[in-house]
């Protein structure tokens, strides 16, 4: 008797870590690929930024080391704690300077078991002037007749005409998506039961 308040708190401190930002909002919590290209002069990314996990949790969304580089054409796919839609929002690091350090990436969400296998649908060509704004999923919804995805896929589109022998394309630090409680496949499994029931009872 004594524990059940306890309980009750630590269930909610549960639900509340997992949603990551907030009851409908979290950020990304896992790497299913990372393939990163170079920098404008071959050289690979320096080590301090390329680590994948940088894209994680919360942006530190500062001038600090917090991101992960792409490198020129590189591609970043993540997950999420459970499904999502709606919107997603993706945070960069230019130090202060975005019209000094022009990148770009395609961002794309996608649905299916595993990252290489999934089908992915186009976004929006992000800007990093741009970063930390929602951008709508309502076309990819549109062309996937989904409203729940599994995978986001970030793909630099950097012009290296902007940039020097070091450039290393778009800079990601954090990815926030809207959470989506009940996805497709669940109403499909729903669907095939209530089906299965119906023609049970049509036996009958
Ligand atoms: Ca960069
Ligand atoms: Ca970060």
């Amino acid at each position: 008797m004594m524990t059940k308040p306890l309980h009750a708190v630590a269930v909610l401190a549960a639900v509340a870590a997992s949603a990551g930002a907030s009851a409908n909002l979290m950020y990304a919590s896992g790497v299913a690929n990372f393939s990163q290209g170079l920098q404008k002069n071959n050289a690979a990314v320096p080590l301090d930024r390329s680590n994948p996990a940088k894209a994680l949790g919360a942006p530190q969304n500062n001038d600090t080391m917090n991101f992960v580089s792409l490198g020129f054409g590189g591609s970043l796919v993540l997950t999420f704690d459970t499904w999502f839609g709606g919107s997603v929002t993706v945070w960069e690091t230019t130090y202060g300077n975005p019209s000094g350090h022009k990148e770009a990436a395609d961002v794309f969400v996608g649905y299916g078991s595993t990252w290489d296998t999934a089908q992915f649908w186009h976004v929006g060509l992000l800007q990093n002037t741009a970063d930390g704004a929602a951008m709508s999923l309502a076309l990819a919804e549109q062309a996937s007749g989904r409203e729940a995805f599994n995978f986001l896929k970030i793909v630099d589109a950097t012009n290296p005409a902007f940039h020097g022998a070091s450039g290393d394309g778009f800079d990601v630090d954090g990815v926030m998506a809207e959470l989506r409680t009940v996805p497709a496949p669940g109403g499909v499994a729903l669907a095939a039961a209530l089906g299965c029931c119906w023609m049970r009872r049509r036996r009958v």
